[in-house]
């Protein structure tokens, strides 16, 4: 396997790993055996980038080539370009239903 293809495989690898780490959600989201205000803006955050890291997840998984190119990395997730993502998809779904009601 040359070096480009190991990079892809590695990158698919950790990509299908950190989807699992990415929804495992709990009330107790940082673990410190306490449900407070801190887990509430975890909560929040995990709710808000959840579309931008599922999209950047299963490019990771199913495009990994093009994820390669171009630097998504597991890093990525909830951050500016998953806060971007997410933003548009919320505010996407929000007219959509606005339009509904
Ligand atoms: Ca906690």
């Amino acid at each position: 396997m040359d070096a480009h293809a190991e990079a892809i495989a590695a990158l698919k690898a950790a990509a299908e790993m950190a989807w699992s780490l990415r929804w495992d959600m709990s009330w107790d989201m940082n673990h410190d055996n306490v449900v407070d205000l801190a887990d509430l803006w975890l909560l929040t955050a995990w709710f808000f980038f959840a579309p931008g890291d599922a999209i950047l997840l299963l490019a990771m998984i199913y495009a990994t080539p093009a994820a390669l190119l171009a630097g998504i990395d597991p890093l990525a997730l909830s951050g500016v370009l998953s806060g971007i993502v997410s933003a548009i998809v919320w505010l996407v779904m929000l007219g959509f239903f606005a339009r509904r009601a």
